[in-house]
């Protein structure tokens, strides 16, 4: 089955030719792993450590020529010198151990690596001031660890994230072992915009409007660095496709047309499979997929229908012998050994998430279309959100200020989250994960997710048990939003 899993056709070579399958170079199978790993494009084909090895990286700027950018080269920021956007898969119980050197060409450029969604212990969660010192340029940083559960995680930098994110300074984590059924196939779909102008030059990557609202949102779609691919994947087979919204803006509501589908893990838990209607994943979110392909030259489509015109994301395309003549009933993924919170005992805690006076000032001016001046608003500083009424002050972590809440080890919380703003917040927690009660505005399923999309006067219950001691993170995934107040932290002691 292997050789059918090494193609990638993009849309056009297809339209021109219903025979043309392209080779995708660089692709690295799975050692003795039962499941092929399909090679989402050559951009990111996965760095797979072998045990007790370092996996060596480097952000600095190199020039890269995605095909999203029609030919143009731009100066991206990058982890690694032979792919975009990294994915680096270990296997549970697997130490992951990353030498980080500091390679940015500005002077005063620092960097950490934060771990997006894994429970690993706070000197490893990678916030600059936080829980370490920062990363000098010309430094390298180290971090080791073991992942205590599987799943879809992602890693990137914790400050200046606008502008790292919007050069491509972002890279997937993937844990596996957690299938009691293997598929057939697993892709990991990195699902990232470019805000480029007509020319194919980067536009400014936040604008006072974009943070003071919806975020500056990108113009050119783009799924592992291509609009629109087209995956080659074994006919009739299960296919997981692990979709990770790493845009720091945009929000989908994802579906599937042409074939069966289920979700299977939130934010890389898994959950009891949900048949896959329609889902919303907002900046930061990831969703696992189990999905029957598509027979032999058939397609299925991956389709964001957010907008009123539906996106389609991507295509698969069955490819060779049908691999399997079964009903399509998708298996639980194994269950991770999570505490699970004690509700009753469980102490309340509201946060509140809403725009500073100067945050609504702004938007206010936006609505009347003047030009967005900070200076003609008399507002000298960029704080437009915040949390309990507490705005972050910096965009460095530099100055900390006192903790939003102090939780106590060991023990069940419960945290309504109460958006009183008219944009939606995909609120994050570092080092822990809320498993989902309830929300005024919708019916949500009981999953455990990192990253919580409050939706516009949303209210969202959540627990968590405190099980993993320090300082944490708690913010918007909107980076704007968090690099201008909504940001705090947590302690656990
Ligand atoms: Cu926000």
């Amino acid at each position: 089955m292997a050789q059918s899993q090494t193609k990638l056709i993009n849309r056009r070579a297809m339209l021109l030719s219903s025979a043309a399958v392209i080779s995708v170079a660089g692709l690295r199978l799975t050692d003795s792993a039962a499941t092929p790993v399909l090679a989402p494009s050559p951009i990111n084909a996965p760095l797979r450590p072998s045990p007790g090895a370092v996996v060596s990286l480097e952000a600095a700027e190199r020039m890269t020529a995605l095909p999203c950018f029609e030919g143009k080269s731009l100066p991206l920021w990058t982890f690694d010198a032979t792919s975009v956007c990294p994915i680096i898969r270990i296997k549970r119980g697997q130490e992951l151990a990353v030498a980080i050197k500091n390679g940015l060409p500005r002077a005063d450029e620092h960097i950490t690596l934060h771990w997006h969604g894994l429970r690993i212990p706070n000197t490893q969660d990678g916030v600059a001031y936080m829980t370490q010192a920062p990363i000098m340029p010309g430094e390298t940083g180290r971090y080791a660890f073991t992942p205590p559960e599987t799943g879809t995680f992602f890693f990137h930098t914790h400050c200046n994230s606008v502008d790292h994110f919007g050069r491509g300074l972002v890279g997937a984590l993937i844990v596996e072992g957690d299938e009691a059924q293997a598929s057939d196939a697993d892709l990991v779909l990195m699902m990232k915009d470019w805000r480029l102008d007509a020319g194919k030059a980067f536009l400014p990557f936040t604008t006072d409007e974009g943070a003071a609202k919806a975020g500056s949102a990108g113009t050119v779609r783009a799924i592992n660095g291509v609009t629109n691919p087209v995956y080659a994947v074994p006919a009739s087979g299960n296919i997981r496709v692990r979709l990770l919204n790493v845009d720091p803006v945009r929000i989908s509501e994802i579906g599937v047309e042409g074939t069966d589908a289920a979700i299977i893990a939130v934010d890389g838990n898994g959950c009891a499979p949900i048949e896959l209607g329609t889902w919303r994943l907002g900046p930061a979110g990831r969703l696992d997929i189990l999905m029957r392909a598509p027979k032999s030259g058939q397609v299925a489509e991956l389709v964001d229908y957010f907008s009123a015109e539906p996106v389609v994301l991507a295509q698969l395309v069955g490819d060779g012998p049908e691999v399997r003549d079964d009903a399509f009933r998708p298996t639980p993924l194994l269950t991770m050994p999570f505490k699970v919170a004690d509700r009753r005992a469980a102490e309340h805690l509201d946060f509140t998430f809403s725009a500073t006076a100067t945050g609504s000032a702004i938007a206010a001016a936006a609505v009347g279309g003047e030009a967005l001046l900070i200076g003609k608003l008399c507002l000298s500083k960029r704080t437009f959100w915040a949390i309990n009424k507490q705005p972050w002050s910096s965009v460095d972590h530099s100055d900390l200020g006192p903790p939003l809440a102090s939780l106590k080890l060991g023990r069940s919380y419960i945290f309504e989250l109460k958006n009183v703003t008219p944009n939606a917040h995909p609120i994050h927690i570092h080092g822990h994960t809320f498993e989902i009660i309830k929300s005024n505005l919708r019916d949500l399923p009981s999953v455990r997710a990192d990253t919580i999309l409050l939706l516009p006067k949303e209210r969202i219950e959540v627990a968590l048990v405190a099980d993993n001691p320090g300082r944490w993170m708690f913010h918007c995934h909107i980076l704007e939003h968090q690099e201008t107040g909504m940001m705090g932290y947590v302690t656990v002691t």
